[in-house]
C-alpha cells in the first residue's frame, strides 16, 4: 500500500490547525500547515467567535496543505460542539455566539419551563451543560429569520461545498437527537419553538459532504471532495485514544478534559443522570459515555490575567517545571465550580474559591490549579466506573494535555491506575483516519485504526506513585 495524504482542520476553543495527514507502509503522521489563534471575541450583544477569520485561516491553510502536498485526496472538518451558525437563504444571518456567552441562563430556564431536564435526559441521553445547543437557539433572536441552523464544521462544510447536512457525533451535543435513534426528535425541537424545517439531513462520519465549489478550486488549488469525519473534536479524538481493551477510561484532555469510556449501548439510569454523564455519539455507533471536567481553560485564563498583570509574556513550561517542584501540599478547590466558567479574572476567583488557603506564589497556585484538576479527573473516572459496572485498569490522556507531565502524574497518582499519555494530536489523527478509512487507505474497524495509532504514537506510561 502506497502512502495517502488528507487534509485535516481541526478548530478547537483556543486555536485551530490545518494539518497533512499522511496515511499508509505503516505509517500514521501529520504535518502541521498552519496554526492560528481562537477565543472568544467581545462584541456589543455578547461573546462571539470571529467566524469570518477563521473560515479565512481555514481556506488559506488548505491552500497552503495542497501547495505542500499535491497528492492531498480529501478535506475533513472537526471543531468544539454545540454552536452553531443560522442561514437564511444561504446567508449567516449573524455571527455565530461563544457558548461560554451568558445569554444561555436565559434559555436553561425556558427550555425545562417546556421540558424538565429528567425528561431531556430520557429522550437526548445528554449531560446538563447551560450551553448545549437547544438552551443556545431558544433565546436566539434569529431564530424566525433563519431556514438552516448548521454546527461549526458543518458551516464551514456547507461554505465550502454548498451542501448542507449536519454531522451525526456533533449533532448529538445540540440536545435535539434521540439518543436510542440518532435521529432528530422533530417533537421535542417544535416544543421548544425551533422549527424542525431549520435542522438539516443527517450524516454518519465517512460520508462525502460535497466537492469543494468552483470558486475554492481555484483558490486551494485542486478540486477535493470534503468528508465527514467525527466532526465533533471530542469524537475525533476518541476514535484515536488508542483503547486496548473496555477497561480503559480516556481522558481527552484540552481547553476541556472529556473523562469517560465508550459504551455500545447507553446507560440511561437515575444514578447517571444525576451525576450528570452524557451519551454523545462516537463514530460508528459508539457512545461517549463521560462528564466534561473543567481542563486546561483554568490553566490558560490565569496565564492570560498573569499577562496582563505583567505586561509581558510568561514561559509556560518554566512556570509548569517549578510548579512540580512545590513540596509543601497545596490546598484544593472544586474544578467545576460555575464560577470558573466564563471569561475573566481567574486568579481572583480561584482565590474566592479558595480562601485563605490559596497559594501565594505562582508556582504553587498553578500546582494547586493541575492538582485540582487531576483530583476532578480521579472522581470522574471512579464514577465512570461505578455507573457501568467496570472495573477500570488504565486511563488514555489524549491531546494537548498529554504534554503536561505534571497533569499525568498527578492523574496517575489520584486515580491509582496507569496513566498513557498521547497522542497529543488525538483529535487531528482521528480526522485524518476516518477520512482514510472512507478512502480505502485505513483498515475497518475502530479497533483496528486504534492499533494503528498505538503503534505509530507509543504513549508515555504514569505509574501511580501511591
Ligand atoms: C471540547 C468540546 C467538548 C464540549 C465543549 C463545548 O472541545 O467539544 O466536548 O463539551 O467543547
Amino acid at each position: 500500500m502506497s502512502v495517502r495524504a488528507v487534509a485535516a482542520v481541526d478548530l478547537g476553543a483556543t486555536s485551530g490547525r490545518v494539518m497533512i495527514g499522511r496515511i499508509g507502509d505503516g505509517r500514521l503522521d501529520l504535518e502541521l500547515v498552519s496554526r492560528f489563534p481562537n477565543g472568544p471575541v467581545e462584541r456589543a450583544d455578547g461573546l462571539h467567535w470571529d467566524f469570518a477569520a477563521l473560515y479565512e485561516h481555514v481556506v488559506a491553510g488548505l491552500a497552503e496543505a495542497v501547495r505542500r502536498e499535491p497528492g492531498i485526496e480529501s478535506i475533513g472538518i472537526d471543531s468544539w460542539a454545540v454552536d452553531y451558525g443560522l442561514l437564511r437563504d444561504g446567508e449567516l444571518l449573524a455571527e455565530p455566539f461563544h457558548y461560554r456567552d451568558e445569554r444561555t441562563a436565559r434559555g436553561v430556564e425556558q427550555v425545562h419551563t417546556v421540558a424538565a431536564f429528567t425528561e431531556l435526559y430520557r429522550r437526548n441521553g445528554l449531560q446538563f451543560l447551560p450551553f448545549n445547543t437547544l438552551y443556545q437557539l431558544r433565546v436566539d433572536e434569529r431564530l424566525a429569520e433563519a431556514d438552516t441552523a448548521l454546527l461549526i464544521p458543518d458551516l464551514i462544510a456547507f461554505l465550502l461545498t454548498g451542501s448542507a447536512v449536519a454531522e451525526r457525533t456533533n449533532a448529538s451535543t445540540t440536545g435535539l437527537l434521540g439518543v436510542q435513534d440518532a435521529e432528530w426528535d422533530a417533537a421535542l425541537a417544535e416544543r421548544l419553538g425551533i422549527p424542525r424545517s431549520i435542522l438539516p439531513p443527517l450524516v454518519d462520519p465517512g460520508a462525502t459532504i460535497g466537492a469543494l465549489r468552483p470558486e475554492l478550486v481555484e483558490r486551494v488549488g485542486k478540486g477535493l471532495p470534503v468528508i465527514a469525519v467525527g466532526s465533533h473534536d471530542t469524537a475525533s479524538a476518541v476514535v484515536a485514544a488508542p483503547l486496548s481493551t473496555p477497561r480503559s477510561a480516556y481522558i481527552s484532555c484540552g481547553t476541556w478534559g472529556l473523562v469517560g469510556v465508550e459504551l455500545s449501548a447507553p446507560v440511561l439510569t437515575d444514578a447517571a443522570r444525576e451525576a450528570n454523564f452524557t451519551h454523545e455519539l462516537g463514530v460508528d455507533g459508539r457512545y461517549r459515555f463521560l462528564h466534561n471536567v473543567t481542563g486546561l481553560w483554568l490553566l490558560s485564563e490565569t496565564v492570560r490575567a498573569w499577562e496582563a498583570d505583567d505586561g509581558a509574556p510568561i514561559d509556560l513550561p518554566e512556570l509548569l517545571s517549578a510548579a512540580s517542584e512545590v513540596t509543601d501540599a497545596v490546598a484544593l478547590f472544586d474544578a467545576n465550580d460555575p464560577s470558573l466558567s466564563a471569561p475573566g479574572d481567574m486568579p481572583a476567583r480561584i482565590r474566592a474559591l479558595l480562601g485563605d488557603e490559596a497559594p501565594t506564589t505562582r508556582p504553587a497556585f498553578v500546582r494547586s490549579i493541575v492538582e485540582s484538576i487531576a483530583e476532578a479527573f480521579a472522581q470522574t473516572v471512579r464514577t465512570a466506573s461505578a455507573l457501568t459496572g467496570r472495573e477500570l485498569d488504565s486511563i488514555h490522556l489524549v491531546g494537548g494535555g498529554s504534554l503536561n507531565r505534571l497533569l499525568c502524574q498527578a492523574t496517575a497518582d489520584r486515580t491509582g491506575l496507569p496513566v498513557l499519555a498521547g497522542p497529543v494530536e488525538a483529535t487531528a489523527l482521528g480526522n485524518v483516519l476516518v477520512q482514510a478509512r472512507a478512502l480505502g487507505a485505513a483498515p475497518s474497524t475502530l479497533e483496528e485504526l486504534r492499533a494503528l495509532v498505538s503503534h505509530t504514537h507509543s504513549p508515555a506510561r504514569f505509574t501511580p506513585r501511591r
